[in-house]
């Protein structure tokens, strides 16, 4: 097992890369989609089932365990992995760019962030040093630069301000994070739709040196054809040497494209969040099974896919839980998603290696065109 945390390429094909990031609590394969597990839960999975998806890595979220159950009660109670009984790797976000999403009444300064809890109204503040401090506490893995994310679209200035302000952060949470061994810590490049600003982004953090990269910023209002253009771009200022993270992307097709365009790691709460609002996300695409003309259906969800929600059970079973308001529509169409991303994520490593991206590509697109059955 790895004593540090180490990037390794395997295979390119056009600008898509496929490798392995080594951690001490194990092996991420490259590209990696990483679960959300915001509050110490992938919600309605038990983390084996996470794992038997196929997953590496979890995501965690400094700004809801911060304020529930607290950073220092984790670290009491053994930190984040005994905590909710993950063993493998964890990345936990830096807090900013959740604080600016879901807090009430906050105040932004050179400083940090001031905040009123979205849970109690209780007031906090979040600083690059106190969000190091917690995500040391958490025993995160891969530890995420304080940074400030302005929702698009807004004007250049305001744009160049905060991207300012995230890298002066970015130098200051490279400082408190110090030297930890086995740990990495990656910086956020910010920077909007503006390549000018994006340059000078990746410009100050590799001058700072983090052993990952993200590409924060995206997937804020822009639309797909913008963070696209900004990805033709964005990962080639990047160290090629290093994991590239878009952050909080998204869609399949979001995925499929991104990792075309360099990306290494992603992470988004859609595949647990349409889960538990009766949405399934399969090869010929979405699947709504609210929808009444599942109620007769003795088919699976998906014939081809090896999950348990569509070895054991039929469309009509889905739409009636989901119906009903049942707590295992929620838990099978979850394990469903994640089996069908973590599947989606290995149809890519199998493709970059074989150097047949473009066909995959080709055939991902032609079967969601087809639509489903
Ligand atoms: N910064 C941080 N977390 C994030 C983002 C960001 O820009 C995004 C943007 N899609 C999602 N999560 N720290
Ligand atoms: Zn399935």
């Amino acid at each position: 097992m790895a004593q540090q945390v180490q990037f390794q390429l395997h295979a390119t094909d056009g600008k898509a890369r496929t490798g392995v990031l080594s951690t001490p609590r194990g092996e991420i394969r490259t590209p990696a989609f990483m679960p959300v597990g915001t509050a110490a839960t992938v919600k309605a999975m038990m983390p084996e089932s996470v794992a038997a998806t196929g997953a590496d890595i979890l995501l965690g979220n400094t700004y809801h365990l911060m304020l529930r159950p607290g950073a220092e009660r984790i670290d009491r109670l053994g930190g984040l992995h005994r905590f909710m009984n993950w063993s493998g790797p964890i990345l936990t976000d830096s807090g900013g760019f959740q604080v600016m999403s879901l807090s009430e009444l906050r105040k932004l300064t050179e400083e940090g962030v001031t905040f009123r809890s979205h849970i109690d109204g209780s007031r906090h503040v979040l600083t690059p040093e106190r969000s190091m401090e917690i995500q040391k506490l958490l025993g995160s893995d891969i530890v995420m630069c304080f940074d400030e994310c302005p929702a698009l679209p807004a004007d250049e200035a305001t744009v160049a301000n905060s991207m300012r302000l995230s890298m002066r952060w970015a130098e200051r949470s490279r400082e408190a994070f110090g030297d930890r061994p086995g740990h990495a810590l990656f910086g956020i490049q910010q920077g909007g739709v503006t390549p000018e600003l994006r340059a000078e982004s990746a410009e100050k953090l590799v001058q700072i040196g983090f052993d990952g990269y993200a590409v924060g910023g995206l997937a804020v209002g822009e639309g797909q054809e913008a963070m696209f253009g900004v990805l033709d771009y964005a990962p080639d200022s990047l160290p090629a040497d290093k994991p590239r993270y878009l952050m909080g992307v998204g869609k399949p097709d979001d995925i499929v494209g991104a990792v075309k365009r360099g990306i290494d790691m992603m992470d988004c709460v859609l595949p647990t969040r349409s889960g538990r609002t009766g949405q399934a996300w399969t090869r010929r695409g979405p699947v709504a099974l609210k929808n009444a003309r599942h109620a007769d259906d003795p088919r699976p969800l998906d014939e081809a896919c090896t999950c348990p929600a569509c070895r054991n059970y039929s469309r009509a079973y889905l739409h009636h839980v989901f119906r009903s308001g049942e707590l295992i529509s929620s838990m099978l169409l979850t394990w469903h998603n994640l089996h069908y991303y973590q599947d989606l994520m290995q149809g890519l490593r199998d493709a970059i290696s074989a150097g047949e991206f473009s066909a995959f590509e080709a055939d991902f697109h032609a079967r969601r065109a087809e639509g489903d059955i």
